[in-house]
């Protein structure tokens, strides 16, 4: 059988991971959080090495988060809430400028965080976008929008660039592999509203604590 990392891309199992994001009481379990994460590396790398910048920024942060999760401490990292508690309580969080803690799960989600709104912005504008519309500027406005506000200068250079290369909205689509156009928009449909959700919770639960500005 074919290893994970052999299979193409599919939109859907993004979709299925950020389902199973939420537990019933509407905590954020971190595992599907990352697995969700894992999908959309998956997608960046199959669009070309362009992206490859990005992509590796993504997997470190992942990589830190999976290290939390399978250290000693791993069950205070089930849920974000959790981390954020487990962190704040025991002092593991560098709060205003980065010391001991400068790897912690809190500010590395963040990161991960911010980037997800970013995709809600763009995955909206790709679900009610029409055929000829061009993917850079949609990815563009998503973009200036929301992460590029948490980016120096040469970082959101480096990403203007990037989407230059990012391919046309019929190849995209195809690279989501779920079917013909109108079921991209269906899924895309079904996964934006999660995608806003998960987003949410998580916003509400760093503000509750301060924590939405972690250097
Ligand atoms: C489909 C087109 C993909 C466009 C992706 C748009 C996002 C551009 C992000 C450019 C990130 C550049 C690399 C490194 C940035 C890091 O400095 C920051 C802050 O981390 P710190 O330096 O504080 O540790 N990293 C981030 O902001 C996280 C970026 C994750 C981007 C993941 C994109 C996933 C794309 C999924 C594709 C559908």
């Amino acid at each position: 059988m074919a290893g994970s990392e052999n299979q193409k891309f599919c939109l859907q199992e993004v979709l299925d991971s950020f389902q199973l994001c939420l537990s019933p009481n509407k905590e954020v379990y971190l595992e599907h959080y990352i697995a969700g994460w894992r999908g959309l590396v998956k997608f960046l790398n199959s669009l070309g090495s362009v992206f490859g910048f990005i992509s590796k920024d993504a997997v470190s942060k992942i990589q830190i988060l999976v290290n939390f999760l399978n250290s000693e401490n791993g069950s205070q990292y089930a849920t974000v809430q959790s981390m954020v508690k487990f962190e704040l309580d025991n002092k593991l969080v560098d709060v205003d400028k980065k010391g001991i803690c400068p790897e912690s799960g809190c500010r590395t989600l963040l990161r991960l965080h911010r980037a997800l709104r970013w995709l809600e912005l763009f995955l909206e504008r790709l679900r009610t976008s029409k055929e000829d519309d061009k993917t850079s500027v949609m990815c563009r406005e998503a973009y200036n929008e929301s992460l590029a506000q948490h980016h120096p200068w040469v970082v959101r250079k480096a990403a203007g660039m990037a989407f230059f290369a990012l391919p046309g909205r019929p190849t995209f689509f195809e690279v989501m592999n779920v079917g013909p156009p109108e079921q991209v928009v269906a899924i895309l449909g079904k996964a934006v509203p999660l995608i806003s959700e998960v987003y949410l919770i998580t916003e509400e639960l760093y503000l509750k604590h301060n924590l939405l500005d972690l250097p």
